[in-house]
């Protein structure tokens, strides 16, 4: 049966290929995408050949790509491989657009995600020319049933003067119903509060809205979403989940956090999912999460119902949990939200649920400042994604990391940040797999001498003492003692000689 019932836009549906030529060089395009689901799969891959065609021919063809974070080889890998990217917003893990990006051949914005939508309807972003959308369907009345992601799907459907979907039909139909896409947002003066008070509340409806009018073409798909597996948790992310338990429980015990916990937001990454699968087993029954990102562990809590429900804008599920998640679908709907990224992330929401917000992050200093994005200070890992949205509005902000990296030749317990995503105040928790160091209250020599003593690795620790030392006795003020001719040498150090280690 077609997933199309609007019989205008079932009368609009063409090739990816005829599809990908309405998009011409310099364009801006909206697509939708949030780590690895529901991105387009077919349009982007067409786009590609047509770039490539154009370049043979000595044509200048590149574009502007705007997505809800990051999305599958099929849409960035392929782009990028064409070099068919000049600019790229807002959170990108393509290899190949990283290593573009590093090597200062492609523009990159990396902006917090909940800020993306609300930039764009500022007319800061500039125009949108064409979004391309994947849908699970499209209803009798036009309106859009989303498929694994939300993302800015609602906004670049808005924003865009032309408009292509992509319906794919390898996404269950049993999606509908399942998102929460909520239409009350206003610019200032005209803002108003966001009427959600709690994880598993709907303000919204679960469609999305499209003018048919603006629809140039309608692509039929049947591909699968293509997240990455996740690593099985090792003896380091299973320490880090084991530390921030005993933390939870600490908490719990006196008194400042219920027993069921507040809602959880878990960002991207293998650390952040073995915590999940730490939860598993852990104390707390009746969990929410109000977070971005539905991963393996938050599916395999739903599953044994140590989660209650959970409210993301996307799934990130490994292949495996995608399969299964698809195969059960009916087990979970009613217990799984998906909202546009500017509210699954909103600030305001974020610090009145208040989240337990528990990130990744690449490397922190004694002080706490924490650097989520740049190795080295200026190769980009990934983005700052949604971190910074919840880390500064979160009721405790978590940042957690393996103490070392590459093979134990970096420290990221470092005496400075090589770049700063998040300002001590907004890092409450930094854990390692050494132990946890819990900062809220303190002043930053007492934040040193908790993150060195409980967080840095044995090998590095004698390096960090020795230099905070130095610091107390040589700086210029006491407030945050530092040697700034000093702060960096160990990433000059690992630049120059491929390690830390002095
Ligand atoms: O590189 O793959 O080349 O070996 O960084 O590191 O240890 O696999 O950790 O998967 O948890 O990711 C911060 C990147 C951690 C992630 C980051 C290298 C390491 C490896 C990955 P290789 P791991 P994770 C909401 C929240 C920002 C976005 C965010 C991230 C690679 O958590 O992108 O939080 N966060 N969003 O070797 C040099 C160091 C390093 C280092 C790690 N100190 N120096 N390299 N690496 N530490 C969700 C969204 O926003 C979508």
């Amino acid at each position: 049966m077609s997933r199309i019932a609007h019989p205008g836009l079932a009368a609009n549906i063409t090739t990816a290929e005829h599809a990908a030529s309405f998009i011409a060089d310099g364009m801006a395009v909206g697509m939708s995408g949030f780590t690895g689901s529901g991105y387009p799969k077919a349009v982007p891959i067409a786009l590609a050949a047509q770039i490539e065609a154009e370049h043979a021919a000595g044509k200048p063809m590149r574009l502007k790509v705007w997505t809800g974070a990051s999305t599958g080889p099929e849409l960035d890998g392929a782009l990028a491989r064409v070099d068919g990217i000049s600019a790229r917003l807002p959170y990108n893990s393509d290899p190949i657009a990283r290593e573009k990006i590093n090597a200062g051949e492609m523009d990159y914005v990396d902006l917090h995600l909940s800020q993306v939508a609300p930039l764009a309807w500022e007319g800061f972003l500039g125009q949108l020319d064409v979004a391309v959308i994947e849908v699970a369907g499209v209803r009798e009345d036009g309106s859009l049933i989303p498929s694994t992601s939300v993302g800015n799907n609602k906004t670049w459907l808005d924003c865009a003067k032309r408009v292509i979907l992509e319906v794919n039909s390898w996404q269950n139909p049993a999606l509908e119903g399942m998102h929460d896409i909520y239409y009350g947002t206003a610019l200032p003066p005209n803002r108003v509060p966001i009427p959600l008070t709690a994880p598993d509340q709907r303000i919204g409806q679960p469609t999305l809205r499209c003018d048919p009018h603006k629809v140039i073409a309608v692509v039929e798909t049947n591909a699968p979403d293509r997240n990455l597996p996740f690593a099985a948790p090792d003896a380091s992310a299973r320490a880090i989940a084991g530390h921030l338990i005993e933390f939870f429980r600490h908490e719990v015990g006196k008194g400042r956090l219920p027993p069921s916990l507040l809602p959880l937001q878990s960002g991207v990454g293998n650390i952040a999912n073995a915590v999940l699968a730490g939860l598993m087993t852990a104390p707390f029954e009746n969990l929410t999460a109000y977070t971005e990102v539905l991963q393996d562990g938050m599916l395999d809590l739903l599953a044994n119902g140590k989660l209650r429900m959970a409210s993301c804008t996307a799934f990130s599920l490994s292949p495996v949990a995608a399969e299964r998640l698809n195969a059960d679908l009916d087990r979970f709907r009613d217990r799984i939200l998906l909202r546009s990224q500017e509210i699954s992330n909103h600030p305001e929401v974020v610090r009145r649920l208040g989240c337990l917000a528990m990130n990744g992050m690449i490397e922190a200093d004694i002080y706490g400042n924490v650097n989520s994005t740049h190795v080295m200070g200026s190769r980009i890992q990934n983005g700052i994604g949604g971190s910074g949205d919840f880390a500064r509005n979160a009721y405790i902000s978590i940042f957690m990391s393996p103490s070392t990296a590459k093979g134990g030749a970096i420290s990221a317990i470092v005496p400075h940040v090589s770049h700063v995503d998040h300002i001590a105040q907004d890092v409450q928790v930094v854990v390692t797999e050494q132990g946890l160091a819990d900062l809220r209250g303190l002043a930053p020599r007492k934040r040193a001498e908790l993150v060195i003593e409980n967080c840095a690795h044995p090998d590095f620790r004698p390096m960090l003492r020795a230099y905070f030392e130095r610091a107390l006795a040589g700086s210029y003020g006491k407030q945050t003692p530092m040697l700034p001719g000093e702060a960096l040498a160990w990433h000059q150090r690992f630049i120059e000689t491929g390690t830390m280690r002095g």
